[in-house]
C-alpha cells in the first residue's frame, strides 16, 4: 500500500470486450485509459507489466530463464530475455515482418504461437503494441539465427523497415521504451513499485530469474539491482508474505497439480492471528474481487476441515454444541494465509476492476484438487491436523462473542437516521460524491477543524487516542472498540449480511472522501498506520474504491511582518526565509507539530480547503506487498519494523 498524490478519486470501469476488436493504435494514444486502466502512475507501471509478460510467455514455454529489467537514468525501461527472439520473417498476410506486426497490431501477441496459450498477460492483456503506441520512442531488438535485428518507433509508427544491425550468439528479445509524456500524468518510474511486481512475478513463475536494476542514482550517487528468484514457487511466496507471523506449525501445505487440463498451484500457512488473508492469481494476474477458483478453494477446504473434525475430534465437537456454538466456513479460515495461482485458456474477468474469475468450471476443478490433497495432508499429519482443528474451534467461539458485540453495536447506532456518533460534526449534503469526513487525531484538533471546516460538505469526527492495533486482536475486539464503532457509523457501512458475517455494505457510505488527518509526527505517523491497517483489513473495499486519503499539514510558518507562508518541505522553508532578507530578528519560524497549535483559520487554508490543500489518496498497489508490510508494522517482530523505517523515514516528514 503507498500513498498517491492525488486529489481526485479514478475509477476506471470499461469493458475489456471492447478492446477485442483490432484497432490502429491511433485508438490507443486517442483512449489510452481504454487500454492501460489510467494515465497515472498505474497505467505508467502497466507499460512495464505489458511488456514483462511477453518475456514470461516466452519462459513458460520453456524457452526463457533470464528476464532483465532496467529503469534507465532518463526513466526509460528496458526488458531483456533470453527466449528465442522475437520471429522477423516476412508475416505472409500483412507483408510486414512479424516484428513489425507484433510492434505495430493490438493484440497480435500470440499469432505466432500456436503450441501452447498465453497465460501470463497484464490485466487489460493489450500487448506490448499498446506500450509502444503510448511511448514517444521506442526500440525493438532481437538477437536471432546470429543477427541483431532491429526496429524504433515513435508513438507507435515505425521510423524504418526492420534491419539488420550486428551480430550475435546470443537469442532473445530487446524493447526499450520511453513513455510518452504528454500522455501520461507521470513518467518517473518508482523502484519500489516494480520491485513488487517482479517479485510477485518471479515467486509465482519458479525457476524464473527476474533482475531489476535502478541506474538513476539517489541521494549518495548509488544505483540499485536485485535479483528474484523462486526454486519452489508458491511454497517460498507463502512463507515470504506471512513471514512477520507466527505460525500453528512450520509446514507449508503446498498443492501442485492439474485438473481438467486447469494448472494449480497452492501453498497455505496457518498462523495464530485472527484475519484471512488470500491472495489468488489467474494467469499471473491478481484477482483482487477473486471468483470461480477462489469459491472452489473455500468450499474444499470447509468440507475437507469439517469432515477430518467429525470423524477424528468428535469429543471437541459435543463441546460446542453444548455451548450452542456451530463451526462456520469463516471459522476454517481464521489465521490462514493462502496462495492460489492457476492458469486459465481463456480466462472471463468479471467485476469492477475485472479482476474476479467467472469461469464456472473452474470452481469444481479448484475444489477437487483441494479436497484430494488436503484431505490426504490432514491423515498423514495428525499433529498439525489438531492444531488446525484447535483454532477453527477457537475461532467458532470467538465469533460468537463477536457477533454479539456486532449486535450492541448495531442496536446502539442504528444506521437509519438519527443514530449518528455523538462526536461527529456533520456536513450539511447528504450527497455522498461531494461529502467529505476527516478523521482527526485528539479533540482539540477536532475543535480546529471544526471551527475551520465548510459545513456544507465537510464533516469531523474526532478520534481519541491512539485506534486499536487490528491485528493484534481478535475481530470481536475490534467491533467492540468505540474508536471503530463510531467510524462505522459516521460512514454508514454495515457489518454483516445473513449469509456472510463479515461481509460489508457500503452501499450507504456517506462520504467519498475519507481524509485522516493526524499531526506532522511520529506520533501522527504511527496513527496513519493504524488508521490504515484498520481500513486495509476491515473496510478495503473503500480503499479499492478509491476513498481514503491522508492529509498534509505544513512543517512550518515563515512570517515577516504581515507576510507569511506555509511551508511543506525544508527546501520551501529556506526558500521563504531567502526570499524575506534571510534570518534576522523579525522573522519569525514557527514549526508546526501538532494540528491544535494551528488556528481554524490556517488549518482550513493549508489542510482542508480544497482549493491548496494537497491529499494523498491511499492506494493499493500489490495486496501481497500490502499484506507483508502492515504484518510486518504492526506485528510483535522488532528488528523488520525497525528496518522498514529507517529505510523509509526518508520519504515521509517525520522528526520525532
Ligand atoms: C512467438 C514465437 C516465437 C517467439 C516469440 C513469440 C517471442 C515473443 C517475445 C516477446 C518478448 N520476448 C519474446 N520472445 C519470444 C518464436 C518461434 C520460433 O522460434 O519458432
Amino acid at each position: 500500500m503507498s500513498e498517491v498524490e492525488e486529489t481526485t478519486p479514478q475509477n476506471n470501469n470499461y469493458g475489456a470486450n471492447s478492446i477485442q476488436v483490432l484497432e490502429g493504435l491511433e485508438a490507443v494514444r486517442k483512449r489510452p485509459a481504454m487500454y492501460i486502466g489510467d494515465i497515472s502512475e498505474k497505467g505508467l507501471h502497466h507499460l512495464v507489466y505489458e511488456t514483462v509478460d511477453n518475456s514470461i510467455d516466452e519462459a513458460l514455454a520453456g524457452y526463457c530463464t533470464h528476464i532483465e529489467v532496467t529503469i534507465g537514468e532518463d526513466n526509460s525501461i528496458t526488458v531483456v530475455d533470453n527466449g528465442r527472439g522475437i520471429p522477423v520473417d516476412m508475416h505472409p498476410k500483412e507483408h510486414k515482418s512479424a516484428l513489425e506486426v507484433v510492434m505495430t497490431v493490438l493484440h497480435a501477441g500470440g499469432k505466432f504461437d500456436k503450441g501452447s496459450y498465453k497465460v501470463s498477460g497484464g490485466l487489460h492483456g493489450v500487448g506490448v503494441s499498446c506500450v509502444n503506441a503510448l511511448s514517444k520512442h521506442m526500440t525493438s531488438q532481437v538477437y536471432r539465427n546470429g543477427k541483431i535485428y532491429q526496429q524504433e518507433y515513435e508513438k507507435g509508427k515505425p521510423l524504418y523497415d526492420v534491419k539488420e544491425v550486428g551480430t550475435t550468439d546470443k537469442t532473445g528479445t530487446r524493447q526499450q521504451f520511453w513513455p510518452d509524456d504528454t500522455i501520461f500524468t507521470t513518467t518517473i518510474y518508482k523502484y519500489e513499485i516494480l520491485a513488487n511486481r517482479m517479485r510477485e512475478l518471479a515467486f509465482l513463475n519458479a525457476g524464473i530469474t527476474i533482475t531489476l536494476t535502478d541506474l538513476r542514482p539517489d541521494e549518495e550517487g548509488n544505483t540499485r539491482t536485485e535479483t528474484f528468484y523462486s526454486k519452489e514457487g508458491l511454497r517460498e511466496f507463502v512463507r515470504y508474505v506471512d513471514g512477520n507471523r507466527t505460525h500453528l506449525f512450520d509446514d507449508v501445505i503446498y498443492i501442485n497439480t492439474e485438473k481438467q487440463g486447469t494448472p494449480i498451484e497452492i501453498a497455505v500457512m496457518y498462523n495464530d492471528g485472527y484475519s484471512e488473508n488470500i491472495h489468488s492469481y489467474v494467469n499471473n494476474i491478481n484477482t483482487i474481487e477473486g471468483g470461480t477458483h477462489l469459491q472452489g478453494f473455500r468450499m474444499a477446504l470447509t468440507r475437507t476441515l469439517k469432515k477430518y473434525a467429525d470423524d477424528n475430534c468428535k469429543r471437541d465437537l459435543e463441546k460446542l454444541e453444548k455451548n450452542h456454538i456451530e463451526i462456520s466456513g469463516e471459522d476454517f479460515r481464521e489465521g490462514l494465509t493462502a496462495v492460489i495461482s492457476i492458469k486459465v485458456a481463456e480466462p472471463q474477468f468479471e467485476g469492477q476492476t475485472k479482476t474476479k474469475l467467472g469461469n464456472s468450471e473452474v470452481a469444481g476443478a479448484v475444489q477437487q484438487a483441494v479436497g484430494e490433497a488436503l484431505a490426504n495432508y490432514l491423515e498423514e499429519h495428525p499433529t498439525e491436523a489438531q492444531r488446525i482443528v484447535g483454532k477453527v474451534i477457537l475461532a467458532a467461539t470467538a465469533r460468537v462473542a463477536a457477533r454479539k458485540a456486532r449486535e450492541t453495536v448495531q442496536r446502539k447506532s442504528p444506521l437509519s437516521g438519527g443514530g449518528l456518533p455523538g462526536k461527529l460534526a456533520d456536513c450539511s449534503s447528504k450527497d455522498p460524491a461531494e461529502s467529505e469526513l476527516f478523521l482527526v487525531e485528539g479533540d482539540s484538533a477536532g475543535g480546529s477543524a471544526k471551527q475551520g471546516r465548510d459545513r456544507k460538505f465537510q464533516a469531523i469526527l474526532p478520534l481519541r487516542g491512539k485506534i486499536l492495533n487490528v491485528e493484534k486482536v481478535m475481530r470481536h475486539r475490534v467491533y467492540e472498540s468505540d474508536a471503530i464503532r463510531d467510524i462505522y457509523t459516521a460512514l454508514g457501512v454495515h457489518v454483516g449480511t445473513k449469509d456472510d458475517p463479515d461481509a460489508l455494505d457500503t452501499s450507504n457510505l456517506r462520504y467519498h472522501k475519507i481524509i485522516i488527518m493526524t499531526d506532522a509526527d511520529v506520533d501522527g505517523s504511527h496513527i496513519d498506520t493504524l488508521i490504515m491497517t484498520f481500513f486495509f483489513r476491515f473496510m478495503r473495499e473503500v480503499i479499492e474504491m478509491g476513498y481514503l486519503y491522508i492529509a498534509t499539514p505544513p512543517l512550518y510558518l515563515v512570517k515577516k511582518g504581515n507576510k507569511q507562508q506555509y511551508c511543506w518541505t525544508e527546501q520551501q522553508r529556506q526558500q521563504a526565509i531567502e526570499e524575506y532578507g534571510g534570518n534576522d530578528s523579525k522573522l519569525k519560524v514557527q514549526r508546526y507539530k501538532g494540528l491544535g497549535e494551528m488556528n481554524a483559520e490556517d488549518l482550513w487554508d493549508t489542510t482542508m480547503n480544497p482549493e491548496n490543500r494537497t491529499l494523498r489518496q491511499v492506494t493499493i498497489e500489490n495486496a501481497a506487498a500490502a499484506d507483508y508490510i502492515f504484518s510486518m508494522l504492526m506485528g510483535d517482530d522488532v528488528p523488520p519494523r525497525r528496518e522498514f523505517i529507517e529505510k523509509n523515514a526518508k520519504y515521509a516528514n517525520i522528526d520525532a
